[in-house]
């Protein structure tokens, strides 16, 4: 019989063989990553990185995405077969397809969104933080085999076009062959990218999981997630970004949210310039002037329209055109004439946009870019194969199959409540096909840059427009935008959620720090852009919408470009600098000067509620508030007070 010392010391020899077994597992998978990248890839640091990858997630193979159109339709139809997308009617939508996710998996998780900075004040105290030495552990056993019996995907891409100085590069792998086609769409991604890396270039490494392994000879499901478990981690100081359990949107297509904002704002912070949640437009006189505005809305505040805005009939031979619609990276350029100024890029290549509400009449500019190249998820389907969404049409059609694969009838939404797409179902379009897109939409330089605009969706409170007085003003007014939660009634303020520069999700370090880098940034240039705060949402009391919105917009998007060139007149107030009923161009429009002095009326009281909100807003920033903040808050109530 063996002593225990005997026995011990077998178990012992069996654990060291089992960790070298292991260890050369590790290591033959690796290789076999690394062997099967192109000879065009150079970079070592990403064929490592690739290797390690490839050795933790275990997958049943490895693919290095080109990129081609080949791929893009080998990956489509092979997702069609397995039953994750639909091929629509190609004599309705070319070339497109429909994809309906998991009910679990909808939207993005803020949640479950984490800054692991080392320091946890650095996340500050609007993000999630978690110790990173504590997450990587949690990830590592996560992402142990977390790709059994999948692809895994090596996609690279870059935000913005490819060799702009603006543009960064990023390289997602991924287990999802939905996110690959998904980034082809919303990135410069594919072959090219390779060539800018070349041996040594800087990547921001980008991780991906559905968090669903397969067993051997499992069936897959058509939208594989991990209903229970999803961590969307950012390392801000290594700038490493990874995602587990989700397969949707921002939460997966990590170009988006999580580098172009939270991981680009930290590396914006360190080397002197913005990534900001902003579309980018132009508007072109009829004398050919064109100006560029970059403009920060709230999700759901019509951000998109904005961004496509038709102007007014009335507005003969003016022209808006569409640089971005979500993000925009802006850096100081010095002019051939020596001056400094901003100029910003959309570094991303495609839409993401909500589906629901877009119609010919609230969006053509929208409608037409849909028209082929889409991946639509969580949209209804046709009975002849095409898609449609609550909003697109005035009626809705006789039978569909809404977006869980349920019969769907007007009569059974009229019974049950039950909406045909997904509230939140989007479109993945490429900005290319926009009727409106801008000439300079790829220009590596970028555009420009005159004039930003702040808006939230506010029912009281807050006017039509006004200007701030000067950079710093307008940095605290975008620091304390908010939007109401709750329906608010003619002169009682709803639930105000404050969404600093609509990047409350999405900055990637301490809200306070990145106020600093702002009124830091606006030294940087010698023509700072003018600020403006908009709010198309004001209501009368019976609970109506006082401004038109839409295209009507055009009318204070003018007075905004005139303000900046120099040739309209303001007022000013408490709170800037603001139109006269005269300054604006009424022209084919039945505003009245009541309904505008209605629109733009500074009401004392609630500007104190405001003012109170804005303090309550602050506190919860401490130390890392900007000094000058709470100093302008005081100056602003005795403002009013006078
Ligand atoms: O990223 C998502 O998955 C959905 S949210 C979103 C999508 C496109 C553009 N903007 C947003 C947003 O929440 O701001
Ligand atoms: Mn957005």
């Amino acid at each position: 019989m063996p002593s225990r010392q005997d026995s011990q010391a077998g178990n012992t020899k069996q654990r060291i063989r089992n960790v070298l077994e292991n260890r050369q597992m590790s290591q033959s998978i690796a290789d076999a990553a690394i062997a099967a990248a192109p000879e065009y890839v150079k970079n070592q640091k990403l064929k490592q990185w690739v290797g390690e990858i490839a050795a933790l997630c275990e997958p049943e193979r490895v693919v290095w995405c080109d990129g081609s159109q080949e791929e893009y339709d080998r990956l489509c139809a092979e997702m069609v077969d397995a039953g994750m997308l639909i091929k629509l009617n190609p004599e309705k939508r070319k070339n497109s397809y429909l994809a309906c996710s998991d009910p679990s998996d909808v939207a993005r998780v803020e949640d479950r969104t984490y800054i692991c900075s080392a320091n946890k004040d650095d996340a500050g105290p609007t993000n999630n933080w978690e110790d990173p030495a504590k997450m990587r552990k949690t990830l590592n056993e996560l992402f142990k085999g977390c790709m059994h019996g999948r692809t895994m995907y090596v996609i690279p891409f870059s935000m913005g076009p490819l060799g702009s100085p603006i543009a960064h590069i990023g390289v997602e792998i991924s287990d999802s062959p939905y996110v690959v086609t998904n980034m082809r769409t919303m990135t410069r991604m594919g072959k090219a990218v390779y060539n800018v890396l070349c041996t040594d270039g800087e990547f921001v490494p980008c991780v991906h999981t559905v968090g669903a392994p397969l067993g051997h000879g499992e069936k897959d499901s058509a939208w594989p997630c991990n209903p229970t478990t999803k961590y969307i981690v950012h390392y801000p100081e290594t700038r490493e970004i990874w995602s587990y359990g989700s397969g949707y949107g921002g939460n997966a297509l990590l170009g988006k949210k999580c580098f172009a904002l939270r991981i680009a704002s930290n590396m914006a912070r360190d080397e002197g310039w913005l990534a900001e949640h902003m579309l980018i437009l132009g508007v072109e006189s009829p004398t050919g002037e064109k100006t560029y505005v970059a403009a920060a809305f709230p999700s759901a505040c019509g951000k998109t329209n904005f961004a496509m805005l038709i102007p007014p009939k009335s507005f003969d031979g003016w022209k808006i055109s569409t640089v971005g619609d979500d993000i925009a990276w802006i850096k100081p350029r010095k002019e051939a004439d020596g001056t400094t100024r901003f100029y910003a890029i959309n570094p991303e290549a495609g839409f993401f946009g909500v589906a629901p509400g877009t119609s010919e009449k609230t969006n053509y500019n929208a409608l037409a870019t849909l028209k082929e190249n889409i991946i639509f998820t969580n949209v209804a389907l046709t009975d002849d194969g095409d898609v449609w969404w609550e909003g697109m049409t005035k009626e809705a059609p006789a039978h569909l199959i809404d977006w869980q694969g349920k019969d769907w009838t007007p009569e059974i939404a009229k019974e049950t409540g039950r909406k045909a797409a997904h509230p939140i179902s989007r479109f993945t379009a490429p900005a290319s096909q926009c009727p409106s897109i801008d000439p300079a939409w790829e220009d590596p330089a970028g555009v420009p840059i005159s004039a930003f605009i702040f808006g939230g969706r506010r029912a009281t409170t807050v006017p039509l427009v006004y200007q701030a007085f000067n950079w710093n003003y307008g940095v605290y007014m975008a620091a304390t935008l908010g939007s109401e939660t709750t329906a608010a009634a003619f002169g009682a303020q709803g639930v105000v959620r404050r969404d600093p520069f609509a990047m409350l999700p999405f900055c990637g370090y301490h809200m306070g720090d990145y106020f600093n880098h702002w009124l830091k940034m606006g030294h940087t240039v010698d023509q700072a852009p003018g600020i403006f705060c908009v709010n198309w949402f004001r209501m009368n009391e019976k609970g109506e919408f006082m401004w038109p919105g839409f295209g009507e917009n055009m009318r204070v998007l003018k007075w905004v470009v005139d303000r900046v060139r120099g040739r309209v007149a303001a007022t000013e107030n408490a709170l800037g600098w603001m139109p006269q009923y005269e300054d604006i161009d009424w022209t084919g429009s039945d505003v009245t000067k009541e309904e505008f002095d209605a629109l733009v009326r500074i009401d004392a009281e609630a500007w104190k509620t405001e003012l109170a909100g804005h303090k309550e807003w602050f506190d919860k920033l401490q130390d890392r508030l900007p000094k000058q903040f709470m100093l302008k808050r005081e100056l602003f109530e005795l403002a009013l007070s006078v």
